[in-house]
């Protein structure tokens, strides 16, 4: 098959908007230059006064009961076992302090490797493109470059990663460096892995930080809130004391939605009900927090579009109000992306990563129709950490980032057997 991509060189708009080289990563200083607020975003960024934010979180009413069964039709597990590996002492990796990595369970998982996610990422187009193309091409020539091509496309990979990747290709078939088709196909892994290893850092929770608070943010229905549920699972698996702040006041099932992952989590959970100021949520659950020796803070946001000025702002206004309670505050800024946007995902964390400055990502929908490739596509253009995998919706499907798993089960070592 003929590769159109190669040849007419077509520029996304992601190419195009994107200053320097193809391979450089923005800093937060590029970002906020290129993504200049408004006077209207500056006003809206207004602090607000701490007299006029309430000091004590207020209790709120309890969560109905099918509520809650409605918004927890899943299953207790474990969380995944994760390539973690802390140096810095006074941070303490997830996975290694926690109880159930030493149980029977995690031991099964640690003898079948990485158990779930081939299964899980089987049905992404990366994998279906690529299963069967070397049995259809199992010649070493220019078709098949072009076939892999046209995949990665597919595949949501992006136009400069794919460029890059079988330009490389290329130069080293021409050079002869390729016995056959199947080193080639083990160049490629070895190419794709690369371009995650440098984003797959777990999430460390550095224990010196009282509360450690984790700000989450995406747009609409990306899976944030059930994200922070099983985010919250695991991090009580692992013995922390957990809060949760409501901070999605838009809708009040957003509210109950957290409320209910609390109940069944046994976390305390600060909201203030619908359309309370999100900030003073975020104030009232770090206040609280801090009080009662909280280990964890997890805030939850009301899911905004990217291209929403005034309510990316309010997210400048949450960050700089936790700040008033402990100037290091958020930790960690999580952005939550929905793996089957595609290359839309690019503007989104372009301009989430404008607003507050995010410090790790979270992967969701992975499993079921996602494409896969929007994966290697962030990685090479922001170089922001991936700290999570979502690949189903029970609890211990949020994995921890794998590159390793991740690429091998999109692209098995043998392909099209
Ligand atoms: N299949 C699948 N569904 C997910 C995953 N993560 C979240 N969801 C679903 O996505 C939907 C929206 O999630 P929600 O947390 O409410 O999104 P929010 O608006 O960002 O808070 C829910 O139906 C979740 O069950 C995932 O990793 N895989
Ligand atoms: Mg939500």
């Amino acid at each position: 098959m003929l590769s159109f991509f190669r040849r007419k060189k077509p520029q996304t708009p992601a190419d195009a908007a994107k200053p320097g080289d193809a391979g450089s990563h923005y800093s937060s200083e590029e970002l906020a230059a290129a993504f200049p607020a408004t006077p209207e975003a500056m006003a809206a960024n207004d602090v607000a006064a701490p007299e006029t934010i309430p000091q004590a979180p207020r209790d709120h009413e309890p969560v109905p009961a099918e509520v809650i069964a409605a918004a927890l039709d899943i299953e207790p597990g474990h969380p995944a076992p994760s390539l973690a590996a802390g140096r810095d002492e006074s941070v303490t990796p997830l996975a290694q302090t926690s109880p159930v990595e030493a149980g029977p369970a995690s031991e099964q998982a640690a003898a079948a490797g990485k158990p779930g996610w081939r299964e899980r990422l089987r049905g992404s187009t990366f994998a279906r493109s690529f299963n069967g193309l070397f049995s259809r091409h199992p010649k070493l020539d220019d078709d098949l470059l072009d076939e892999i091509e046209t995949a990665l496309i597919t595949a949501d990979v992006g136009v400069s990663a794919t460029t890059a990747l079988i330009e490389s290709l290329r130069k080293r078939m021409k050079a002869r460096e390729f016995a056959d088709a199947q080193a080639l196909l083990t160049a490629l892994r070895a190419d794709l892995l690369a371009m995650l290893h440098p984003v797959a850092q777990p999430l460390q929770i550095d224990t010196e930080a009282k509360p450690f608070v984790l700000l989450t943010v995406g747009v609409n229905g990306v899976g944030k809130t059930t994200t922070i549920g099983k985010l919250a699972k695991r991090f009580k698996d692992e013995n922390r004391a957990l809060m949760l702040a409501a901070g999605d006041t838009f809708r009040a099932a957003a509210v109950a939605q957290l409320q209910a992952w609390g109940e069944r989590n046994g976390v305390p959970v600060v909201a203030q009900g619908q359309n309370a100021d999100a900030a003073s949520v975020a104030f009232d659950a770090l206040q609280a927090a801090k009080a009662r020796g909280t280990q964890v803070l997890i805030a939850d946001t009301a899911g905004r579009l990217h291209t929403q000025q005034g309510l990316m702002a309010e997210l400048g206004k949450i960050k700089r109000v936790l700040q008033k309670v402990d100037a290091s505050a958020p930790h960690e800024v999580l952005m939550v992306i929905d793996g089957t946007t595609g290359q839309n995902a690019l503007s989104q964390l372009r301009q989430f990563h404008a607003a507050v400055g995010v410090t790790g990502l979270v992967v969701t929908k992975l499993d079921g129709t996602a494409k896969g490739g929007v994966v290697f596509a962030l990685a090479r253009e922001f170089g922001i950490p991936i700290r999570y995998a979502g690949i189903g919706e029970r609890p211990e499907d949020l994995r921890v980032f794998d590159a390793e798993a991740f690429v091998d089960a999109l692209l098995p070592e043998t392909l099209g057997a």
